[in-house]
């Protein structure tokens, strides 16, 4: 699997709040994007510590990952995020807030969005909830932050080069704030 990440600070900030991981081993792939609230220093404090975090539990179930961020960002401010595991023939899912998350197939017939639960990890965490979704080689899957928006994704050939589809989309839907686009296929 190819894996291409853009994430760029908000206009006027140094410090980015936002995120991403990627884990890859013999039997999965794991991909993940973060978005720290607001922006500035904090944010990517603790977005940071949601990748630590990570680091440290990806070969686990999602759902105890996601509840050991939501445990470890208690003295931050928080921040929402998705996470997505590959194996041969699934996706499972697991999303909290607004990161947008959705796979692909390689015809570009079809679409899922993957369903992310509400609520802000390491403030407000009720339901954490994984979702299984098909995959097949080929397919693409796309993740980002709300520093993207509005994002129509039948407007692009996403046959095209995973570096240069990513560009694309940042450069035509990205807003004032910290912006991440993870596309993989
Ligand atoms: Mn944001």
């Amino acid at each position: 699997m190819k894996i291409e990440v853009i994430t760029v600070p908000k206009e006027g900030e140094t410090e980015n709040g936002d995120a991403y991981f990627v884990s890859e081993t013999e039997e999965r792939i794991t991909l993940a994007v973060i978005d720290g609230i607001g922006h500035g220093r904090d944010a990517h404090l603790a977005s940071q510590m949601a990748v630590e975090c990570l680091e440290k539990y990806c070969d686990r179930d999602l759902d105890y990952a996601v509840r050991k961020c939501h445990e470890t960002l208690g003295k931050t401010r928080g921040a929402v995020l998705a996470i997505a595991c590959i194996t041969d023939c699934e996706i499972r899912f697991s999303g909290v807030g607004n990161i947008a998350a959705m796979g692909l197939s390689a015809g570009g017939i079809g679409e899922s969005r993957f369903t992310s639960m509400s609520g802000v990890i390491g403030r407000n965490l009720k339901v954490v909830k994984t979702f299984s979704y098909p995959y097949r080689e080929g397919d693409t899957i796309i993740m980002h932050s709300d520093g993207i928006r509005g994002l129509n994704i039948t407007n692009y050939d996403i046959s095209r080069g995973l570096r240069e589809l990513g560009e694309a989309i940042l450069s035509d839907n990205r807003v004032d704030d910290d912006s991440t686009i993870l596309v993989a296929r």
